[in-house]
């Protein structure tokens, strides 16, 4: 019996710094409306998709940090995206700054995904591993990347989630550019891989990258590792001039031959979708990338016993 998803990404314009949740999660319900209309039962909106990417700034009160985290979920603004949610009968994967309070009194602050099922129901939960950028403002940088200042390393690892008749996992931005993390997700048997990101179209750490590759290399990433591992990729972006940068759009659905399938034409709110068959990447799960045939880990014990790189001895 084929098992086939219309999926969508929901990607959006920028959002502005003063812009408050409500107007933000109207967007939100405008685009599942969108993508409901087209047939989607599965909708992945942005990283950070409720606030403006406020890592660009160096914050200086707790206060401000704290007015762009959530601390429960769903919550008053976010509760009617959960209800059209259930009442459309799609699920969604939303991207939002997490604080969790723990025993004690101690706050953790993560950048987090959520995966909400088509009751409405959270099925699962990621952290972003891969924080890109600095705790400090770099002087010589334009623009500035401050993720690890605000947000702790995700405690989560990727886990894969069975729901929606599917197996489904999570990253977040950065992580679209590791293979670790597709292959961490593959070795569970995800089906569809989602993600949301927010990436300056001019690197912020390298002025003299060409413009064109910021787009070459999100696509590469997301084609590679969707192929690779035999998963769909739905990958959707916060795009457009937001608070003076320009973010790249680009938001795709990728299928397991590493094919684009949809890929989005402006840089604002746009819904793209997709019909996913599941069973599209079976073949090369039996083939090329028969993990039980053909896996060798012996031979990879560098790749969880070392981060940088050692060179052979001269
Ligand atoms: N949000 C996020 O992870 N953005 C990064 C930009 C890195 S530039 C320091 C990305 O990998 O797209």
């Amino acid at each position: 019996m084929p098992r086939k998803i219309v999926v969508a990404a929901a990607q959006m314009g920028p959002v502005a710094r003063d812009e408050s949740r409500w107007h933000v999660v109207d967007r939100l319900i405008s685009m599942m409306r969108e993508a409901h209309r087209r047939g989607a039962r599965l909708v992945v909106f942005p990283e950070l998709a409720l606030t403006t990417f406020f890592p660009r700034w160096a914050l200086q009160s707790e206060e401000e940090v704290d007015s762009f985290f959530e601390t429960e979920m769903p919550n008053n603004a976010t509760a009617p995206l959960f209800e059209v949610a259930k009442e459309l009968g799609v699920g969604f994967h939303l991207g939002y700054a997490e604080i969790e309070a723990v025993a004690g009194g101690k706050r953790h602050h993560y950048n987090t995904a959520i995966l909400v099922d088509q009751k409405g129901k959270i099925a699962g939960k990621y952290r972003k591993v891969h924080l890109p950028g600095y705790a400090e403002p770099q002087p010589h940088h334009p623009v500035q990347h401050l993720e690890k200042r605000y947000f702790e390393v995700g405690n989560l690892g990727f886990p894969a989630f069975r729901t929606m008749d599917s197996i489904m996992g999570m990253c977040i931005c950065n992580d679209r550019r590791w293979p670790e993390t597709y292959r961490v997700l593959g070795l569970q048997g995800a089906e569809i891989i989602m993600l949301g990101y927010n990436t300056p179209s001019a690197n912020p750490s390298s002025a003299s990258e060409p413009l064109h590759l910021g787009m070459f290399h999100n696509l590469l990433s997301m084609q590679a590792g969707a192929y690779q591992n035999a998963a769909w990729v739905i990958g959707a972006a916060k795009a457009g001039i937001e608070e003076g940068v320009h973010h790249m759009g680009g938001s795709c659905i990728i299928a397991p031959t590493g094919e684009i399938a949809a890929l989005a034409t402006t840089e604002g709110d746009e819904v793209i979708t997709a019909e996913c068959d599941l069973d599209k990447g079976t073949y090369i799960r039996e083939t090329i990338f028969n993990f039980a045939a053909h896996r060798r880990i012996e031979h990879y014990k560098l790749i969880t016993e070392q981060t940088g790189v050692v060179p052979p001895p001269e």
